[in-house]
């Protein structure tokens, strides 16, 4: 019996009594009862903290036939008692499991009642906190609101250096009495591929006395022994599973069935290795899937909205697509967020993007205290038992950063012997929990990290493991620098930009679109992040004129960044084996890293990573006087290309300059030509378009100055808008070199291409695929008019 639907929600004090839709969250709810404001609006957020210092109430009354029941409940958010006609039947104190409780006895014939009290957090991490060993230190400068590590809730929930500080409260999951019978519990999928068989080993949970299992068509059958049946496919000639790019995304239907129970899983076969060896340069770190090293191409996800009652699966199944559509391959689901439902993972099956899964731990410093350990063990089972079959998932990774948040405390700088300790059980009881349920996982240890057991600065030793780069952002360094590293995977860097002027609209009036203004600077949560934006622009451009100009230019000036840093380490392939970009996506409309706004819209970023993701791309690797051209090919097999290299001036003139044919290899990059600086005149930039015939094409533009530095001609580009179906398609016509030229509509949608170089003679038509009815009014965006106003 589903108990999701319609309950009411009600304060410690009485002041409030509303509807409240299960699943769903609490300060969702008061917004739709409209007795809170829109949370994201304005200044809202700070006049909205106080809902974290109450205990709230969910209740319903249900009919029931009074029978033997287990209440089932996922994702209850988070220290909570669940009361059944009165009686407490539950006290939880973990957004991130599953429960099912007993209530044989508590269910009456006819009215029933059912009651959740959910704790003021603020109160709980207090308690917590003060109850401590020795302080527990949080990371205060992301978090408003106290104590996050004390407690198993999404972390980022406190407030974080991209999040609204509002930590709501509620359910995500199921809420549910199923009658006592038999049942399939989680079931553990094992694989292990040799030429032309699968071996699949199932560990199946059940109250039933036996189970069986059909996979391809193959059964097998075995006794359950305490709980637990043990069984093994053969499958021959697999249909194998692989990420985009790299094949198909097969899924066979795995069905198990025990007693009177049946359950169904979609697998993928594969065989999806991490590869970290010690070599010359320190230890490798890369992905190898059914035996083929494979370059993971993406970026990291948060959660989809700060209030989870917002997240739709529709939603959450565009931004995924749009990952997808930009050619990245891997997600790092990152620590300080949830674990996503299962219908998440589902789609990253089906689309063939690779899931880094981080367990839930960031930025912070946690307990190791006996009841917080047992209570991650249990944690760490919960999610391995439901989500470890999944063919997307790659890797299970401890923590995000906790190695490094041992430098950023008073306390752990001054006594690190403890807190490396401490870090250490919880680090350990995570490991251990894992290879309790998965022996063989994939598992690395903390991101990023030089390896096991090793507790290096991985934000600047580039020789080993996984690596977040943020000397750009974080530490002020030019563009260029992303070049002086050579990392071998690198799962987190990024620079920020302003959130599209269509996502600036939902929260800010147009006088307020400044970007001193209190509420465009409260939509910005990194100290000292609007400056680092406006900083960054005079380096490399001159001044916009407005600040539709300003919005623009940040985020052409993040997709430079961006693109600088994933280029320069894909010429590295194989030395490195990744580059992860942070972040895909925003919980609410906000100054961030992200490349797609909050709500789906690609952000210019996103359109240039779906250039420089391409499988067949071709980067120029600047030297002090010359520049050499690369390709990188991430295609399974070989590639041919033909390359023409020019000299573009502002006025849009062209100097052919080389025109080679190419070999590509899968392995590594292969160098086309190169170019020698003093080739290029001084009002001269180098421009070059690639074609592999039916497969692939595309172009790129490389300034060898900074764009401030050169005289703009206004290219007086001249547009033309044509119907085709439901789409528009736009001519766009240059008089003159015209960089980072980019549409943007009044209309939710998706252009075909943006952000790009246009050039006198090479018209450009790009094409719009609305999400909404309506006309759409286009606005046309580029250098010259960005900083020269016309
Ligand atoms: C990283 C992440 C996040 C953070 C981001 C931007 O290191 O792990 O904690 O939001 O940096 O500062």
């Amino acid at each position: 019996m589903d108990l999701a639907g319609s309950w009411r929600l009600s304060d410690e004090v009485g002041e409030y009594d509303v509807p409240f839709a299960l699943p769903g969250d609490g300060v969702t709810a008061l917004h739709a009862a409209g007795v809170i404001p829109d949370p994201y609006w304005g200044l809202n957020e700070y006049g909205l903290r106080w809902i974290a210092d109450r205990d709230w109430t969910a209740s319903r009354n249900f009919d029931h036939d009074g029978g033997d029941c287990e209440l089932v409940i996922d994702g209850l958010d988070t220290v909570a008692e669940v009361r059944l006609n009165g009686m407490c039947v539950l006290r939880a104190a973990n957004a991130h499991r599953r429960w099912r409780v007993p209530v044989a006895g508590l269910l009456r014939a006819g009215d029933n009642r059912i009651d959740i009290t959910f704790r003021s957090v603020v109160r709980e991490g207090a308690a917590r906190q003060a109850a401590q060993p020795f302080p527990i230190p949080y990371h205060q400068p992301n978090c408003p609101i106290p104590n996050g590590n004390m407690l198993r809730k999404p972390q980022c929930d406190f407030g974080w250096d991209w999040n609204i500080a509002l930590p709501t409260f509620g359910l995500w999951g199921k809420v549910a009495l199923d009658p006592v019978a038999e049942r399939v519990g989680d079931i553990i999928v094992a694989q292990r591929h040799d030429a032309g068989l699968a071996e699949v080993s199932l560990r199946v949970e059940t109250t039933a006395a036996d189970a069986t299992a059909t996979l391809c068509g193959v059964t097998a059958a075995a006794p359950a022994v305490n709980g637990t049946a043990t069984l093994t496919l053969r499958i021959p000639k697999p249909q194998l599973w692989w990420p985009a790019g790299q094949g198909a995304q097969v899924l066979h239907d795995l069905v198990v069935t025990a007693g009177t129970a049946t359950a169904t899983r979609r697998i993928g076969l594969r065989d999806i290795r991490l590869v970290s060896e010690p070599d010359a340069a320190g230890r490798s770190f890369g992905f190898a899937v059914n035996g083929r090293p494979v370059f993971a191409k993406g970026a990291n996800w948060i959660p989809a909205d700060a209030l989870h009652g917002r997240i739709t699966q529709g939603a959450v199944r565009d931004l995924l697509q749009s990952a997808l559509d930009a050619h990245m391959n891997m997600i790092r689901v990152w620590g300080g967020g949830r674990y996503e439902p299962d219908w998440f993972y589902d789609l990253c099956d089906e689309l063939g993007l690779m899931v880094w899964q981080d367990f839930m731990f960031a930025c912070h410093l946690y307990p190791s205290t006996p009841d917080f350990l047992t209570e991650v063990a249990e944690e760490i089972r919960d999610v391995v038992g439901r989500l470890n079959h999944h063919a997307c998932i790659a890797l299970w990774c401890g923590d995000n950063e906790l190695i490094g948040a041992l430098g950023w405390f008073e306390e752990s700088r001054r006594d690190r012997d403890r807190y490396l300790v401490n870090y250490d059980r919880l680090n350990r009881t995570i490991e251990s929990a894992l290879f309790e349920s998965l022996p063989g996982a994939n598992w690395w240890p903390s991101s990023p990290s030089p390896g096991p057991l090793a507790f290096g600065d991985a934000w600047h030793d580039d020789s080993s493991g996984d690596m977040h780069f943020w000397s750009v952002w974080h530490e002020g360094r030019d563009f260029d620098h992303y070049r002086d590293v050579k990392p071998r995977f690198c799962s987190e860097f990024g620079f920020q930009s302003y959130p599209s002027l269509s996502a600036i609209a939902t929260f800010a009036d147009r006088s307020d679109w400044n970007i001193a203004a209190p509420v465009m600077e409260s939509h910005q949560k990194n100290a000292g992040g609007n400056a680092r934006i406006a900083e960054t622009m005079f380096r490399t451009f001159r001044f916009p004129v407005d600040f539709p100009s300003f919005v623009y230019l940040s985020q052409v000036q993040q997709g430079v960044a961006i693109h600088t840093a994933v280029t320069a380490w894909r010429a590295l392939k194989p030395h490195c084996m990744g580059a992860l970009y942070w972040q895909l996506n925003d919980t609410w409309p906000v100054c961030s890293w992200s490349s797609l706004d909050h709500g789906g819209n690609w952000k210019l970023l996103h359109h240039m990573a779906w250039r420089f993701f391409a499988p067949i791309t071709v980067i120029a690797v600047p030297q002090a006087d010359t520049i050499t051209l690369k390709a990188v090919n991430d295609l399974p097999d070989e590639a041919y290309i033909t390359l023409h290299v020019q000299a573009v001036n502002m006025a849009g003139q062209i100097r052919p300059l080389v025109e080679t044919d190419t070999t590509l290899c899968t392995k590594g990059a292969t160098p086309c030509t190169v170019i020698d600086r003093a080739q290029l005149q001084p009002d001269e930039v180098l421009h070059w378009h690639w074609s592999d015939g039916a497969r692939a094409s595309g172009a790129d533009i490389f300034s060898p100055r900074a764009w401030k530095t050169f005289d703009l001609v206004d290219p007086k580009i001249s547009q033309s808008v044509a119907r085709d179906g439901d789409d528009w398609l736009i001519t766009l016509k240059s008089h003159a070199l015209a960089p980072f030229t980019a549409l943007e509509a009044d209309l939710p949608g998706r252009f075909s291409d943006n952000a790009f170089a246009l050039i006198p003679g090479q018209d450009r038509m790009i094409r719009f695929t609305p999400s909404t009815e309506g006309t759409p009014r286009f606005t046309l965006r580029h250098l010259h008019a960005a900083t020269y106003g016309t």
